[in-house]
């Protein structure tokens, strides 16, 4: 399963839900773009968040269309949305009717989450990063939408950021987190938790990265079959690709320049070749702000990074096919700056060289 948000403006999904829905509706933005022909496949994400716009339209009298169930914790068919500022199960989405708040306690300061049935029922979990208590919470669904207490999992300083992903190849789903640390402290690692299958962890196992992590997303990088992970440094301006051994265990990271101050990494096919491609978000101005692209030669290593533009103050990039065409495209978070500028980039693939 993909992260659903590694992002400091998590708490503003919804809104930017909505934005985006605008955004891929302005036909002024597909006329920018002359739309390739490739066959783009892997790392979707951004059709998660489309499914959210199209339910979010039930309240006002529209049907929920078919197919609009991206997180269904409770099995009933509906989507079930979270809000990460608190960490509630806000509500749950048939047809325009809404239901009431459940809160589920975690660590302190929880800045992002995973979900994926992490012990194998059928039933969808949730992994939570807890920046001020220096842990992670794993909620185990019961079935019907209400979470069991949490488990803590002590990882490194300041996690921030989580994915899960089977990554020593047993068959259930392992969870990697970032330590960013906490100003001026900034981390340098990210940890690694095997799971047991039952949805229990064994103890983390750190690596190390470059300055401040941010952001971590997983993917077969190298076309080896197995589970690499690549790490949005934001201190140090690079992404961390650490390729897997084969058992959960994971070589020296290779830093990538990116863009000022990379704050999100995503995984796809972006040019269409069969290889796994990074797209990265660049929250720093002094070079503008930017998404990097980091096409894949083939076998885990990457070209220089392309450079596009987009709004202020960039802190999660996600990639999936907007327009429809086959191949994947860019939707970028933009947090704003000095009180404005917030809003969503849309990079249509067409533009991509
Ligand atoms: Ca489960
Ligand atoms: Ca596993
Ligand atoms: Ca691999
Ligand atoms: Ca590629």
């Amino acid at each position: 399963m993909e992260s659903i948000a590694n992002k400091s403006s998590a708490r503003k999904l919804p809104l930017i839900v909505v934005l985006l829905a605008s955004a891929i509706g302005a036909s002024s933005v597909s006329a920018q773009c002359v739309h390739g022909d490739l066959d783009g496949s892997g790392g979707v994400t951004l059709p998660d968040y489309a499914a959210f716009v199209d339910c979010t339209t039930g309240p006002h009298g529209d049907p929920a269309p078919p197919g609009c169930a991206p997180v269904d914790f409770d099995a009933d068919t509906d989507v079930d949305l979270l809000d990460f500022g608190t960490f509630q199960r806000v509500f749950g989405v048939t047809h325009g009717m809404l239901f009431p708040n459940r809160e589920f306690g975690v660590g302190d300061g929880p800045r992002s989450v995973a979900v994926g049935d992490l012990n194998g029922d059928g039933n969808l979990d949730l992994a939570v990063a807890n920046r001020s208590s220096d842990n992670i919470s794993v909620l185990l669904n019961r079935g019907n939408g209400i979470f069991g207490d949490d488990v803590l999992y002590g990882v490194g300083d300041g996690p921030t950021s989580l994915s899960v992903g089977d990554l020593d190849g047993d068959g259930d789903l392992d969870i990697a987190a970032t330590n960013t640390g906490i100003p001026p402290d900034f981390s340098d690692s990210v940890s690694v938790l095997l799971n047991h299958g039952d949805g229990t962890f064994a103890d983390h196992v750190t690596y190390g990265v470059e300055v401040a992590p941010r952001s971590v997303a997983v993917g077969d990088l190298d076309g080896d079959g197995d589970l690499d992970l690549a790490v949005a440094n934001e201190s140090s301006g690079n992404v961390s690709v650490l390729l897997n051994y084969g058992d959960g265990t994971f070589a020296v990271g290779v830093s990538h320049g990116v863009g000022d101050e990379p704050s999100s990494v995503a995984i796809g096919d972006l040019d269409g070749d069969g290889y796994l491609d990074l797209a990265v978000a660049n929250s720093g101005y002094p070079d503008g702000y930017t998404v990097s692209v980091l096409l894949n030669s083939g076998d885990g290593t990457f070209a220089d990074d392309l450079l596009y533009g987009v709004g202020p103050n960039p802190t999660s990039v996600a990639i999936g096919d907007l327009d429809g065409d086959g191949d994947l495209d860019l939707a970028v978070v933009n947090s704003g700056a000095f009180g404005g500028g917030y809003s969503v980039s849309v990079l249509l693939s067409g533009c991509v060289p």
